[in-house]
């Protein structure tokens, strides 16, 4: 399943999960486009190189698997994410294709006939021109269909997306929809739609739809009686958006969602109207078991160990994640910055531009209705020193602010008081590894001082913006125990990251901290190979997720945050319920 819920009740859909044939193209004997004989089975979703003998296998691979048609409606094809890049044929003929392993895609195919059809898809994942944002780079880039893959059947007119974003006004809670209509057929077509929040009913009218083009319909439920979505109370509810041709009901579409509200005000971060700090771990999607295509039962895991530690939130670095992940979150209520894919990539790759900007404009269309996203981000530790660099984060940071405006955005900078671009940000946000690069346990306290008396002068352009810590940490192997505490034991690792909390998690003017990182992580290519194990190896817990002596010491300095962010969120309430008692 493609999220941990069902979206449709009326839209006849199946998951394409299992068994396809498969052949990679090292067994390829044919010289032919596509695959005549396919030398094995493979599980779909998974990661190739968990096969024995592909384990570092980079290249391209053929999938094949049949799908059903019916008369009258098209087949739409959802892959949640195919690594890196996936060309889809159906008997034979090209209909889609997609680079970017990290967001999901659709292909939607009319006038096949009905029966059985055959749906190849070819992935590549390898490195060159064709690929900017997959490069050799310090996390692996893992081939093949990596996350679920659903078929459904739609009719000629049917409901593309609903985006839906909780406005908090006067003390009421209301929900701005907008609902886009997609046409596939050749004629006109005139069709109503409905959104229903339990008992709250939304008519958003009629519409007529031309051929082959889209609507977009808008409207506002108002004064809804919803609990709040938070950490500590993640209520979900479902938003039931229905499309009707005259009398019956042809289409629809479930989404989701939680009524929360984050904003950003002076130095501090609201959630809700109350201040609050991000306390979690940056996590790449990486297991030994299964590469990047980690199951719903393991992602669960991860969280249940964050949870554990105290932490309220985890940022996605460094690209959109798996959909039941985020899912997870929105139930478990953790609070998520998710960025668009690049890590340190070159403005100047020939295909830049236009990956940057399908990675940034899909993470927003399929992921826009996750209450526990709270901060959008993008270009990690690219060229903030530049004016050409500074183009570049004023675009695709625009393009977060319009493609949403009711979250935050920033960047994760490394450039410390070099960078240019902090004033394009809503929130500063800072990967700084004085523990680890830069000297030892004792650079913290004082490296943070001076970056933010640097900040807060007229010299940043950012002077009074919160600040978040979204990268410090350090290396520490599982299993080498020390008593001098070298760097790569983990006692070492223990002192920088207490350290580290110390600071960063008690410091009035440090909205948040994200600790690098959650798990061990394989690496990719040469550049990165001096790296111990080939891995990047500063997880709090290893590639298996054994805990780390590092993993008690996190625990104890969160939860004495949790501690404090309590103690200070029931001062403000008691702040507040005086004021409302003078104004009554
Ligand atoms: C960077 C980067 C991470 C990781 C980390 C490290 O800040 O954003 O992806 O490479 O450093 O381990 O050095």
């Amino acid at each position: 399943m493609i999220r941990t819920f069902l979206q449709h009740d009326v839209r006849w859909q199946q998951s394409l999960d299992g068994r396809w044939d498969f052949v990679p193209g090292c067994d390829r004997k044919d010289r032919t486009k596509l695959p005549k004989a396919y030398s094995r089975t493979i599980q779909v979703p998974s990661a190739w190189e968990q096969l024995p003998g592909l384990e570092n296998y980079r290249g391209k691979a053929w999938y094949r698997t049949t799908i059903p048609a019916v008369e009258g409606a098209a087949v739409r094809l959802v892959f949640g994410g195919v690594s890196h890049t996936g060309t889809v044929f159906v008997d034979g003929s090209k209909v889609g294709r997609h680079y970017d392993a990290f967001t999901p895609w659709d292909v939607l195919i009319s006038g096949l006939s009905a029966g059985m059809h055959e749906l190849v898809m070819e992935v590549d994942n390898t490195f060159g021109d064709h690929s900017a944002l997959h490069i050799e780079n310090d996390y692996y880039t893992y081939g093949g269909i990596t996350r679920p893959v659903e078929q459904q059947l739609v009719p000629s007119v049917y409901i593309d997306r609903v985006f839906a974003t909780p406005r908090k006004a006067k003390g009421k809670w209301n929900l701005d929809v907008r609902v886009r209509l997609k046409n596939w057929s050749n004629a006109p077509e005139k069709r109503h739609v409905m959104c229903l929040l339990g008992a709250f009913e939304l008519d958003l009218g009629a519409v007529t739809v031309k051929p082959g083009q889209e609507r977009l319909l808008k409207g506002t439920l108002r004064d809804v009686s919803v609990n709040p979505w938070s950490h500590d109370t993640p209520h979900l509810y479902e938003l039931e958006t229905l499309l009707f041709e005259s009398d019956e009901i042809v289409d629809d579409l479930i989404e989701r969602i939680g009524f929360r509200e984050i904003s950003v005000k002076g130095k501090k971060m609201l959630m809700n109207g109350t201040p609050f700090k991000l306390r979690g771990y940056n996590r790449h999607e990486d297991h030994p078991h299964y590469g990047s295509a980690i199951p719903v039962e393991a992602m669960a895991l991860d969280l249940e160990l964050m949870r554990d530690q105290g932490c309220n939130a985890v940022r996605t670095c460094h690209y959109p994640n798996d959909m039941r992940f985020l899912d997870l979150c929105d139930e478990l209520g953790f609070y998520v910055w998710e960025e668009s894919h690049a890590r340190s990539v070159k403005f100047t790759h020939p295909a830049f531009d236009e990956q940057i900007a399908g990675s940034t404009r899909e993470m927003l269309e399929w992921h826009f209705n996750h209450p526990s996203i709270v901060i959008w981000g993008c270009l990690n530790e690219c060229n903030s020193l530049t004016k050409e660099g500074k183009a570049v984060h004023r675009r695709i940071l625009k393009m977060l602010r319009d493609g949403d405006g009711s979250r935050p955005v920033t960047f994760a900078s490394n450039q410390r008081t070099k960078d240019i671009c902090l004033d394009l940000v809503d929130i500063v946000s800072w990967n700084i590894y004085d523990a680890w690069y830069a000297g030892g346990p004792d650079h913290v306290e004082p490296g943070l001082k001076q970056m933010l008396k640097w900040l807060h002068s007229d010299a940043s352009g950012a002077k009074g913006k919160p600040v978040i810590m979204s990268e410090f940490g350090a290396g520490g192997l599982y299993g080498v125990r020390q008593r001098q505490a070298s760097k790569w034991s983990e006692e070492y690792q223990v002192a920088c990251l207490d350290e580290s909390l110390r600071v960063y998690l008690n410091h009035p003017d440090v909205s948040g901290a994200f600790i690098w990182q959650f798990c061990d992580c394989r690496i990719t290519g040469k550049r990165w190979s001096d790296r111990p194990r080939t891995m990047n190896n500063k997880g709090v817990v290893d590639e298996y997720r054994r805990p780390k002596m590092a993993y008690d010491v996190v625990k104890r300095r969160m939860l004495e945050a949790v501690e404090v962010q309590q103690k200070a969120e029931s001062r403000t309430r008691g702040r507040q319920k005086e004021v409302d008692r003078k104004n009554r």
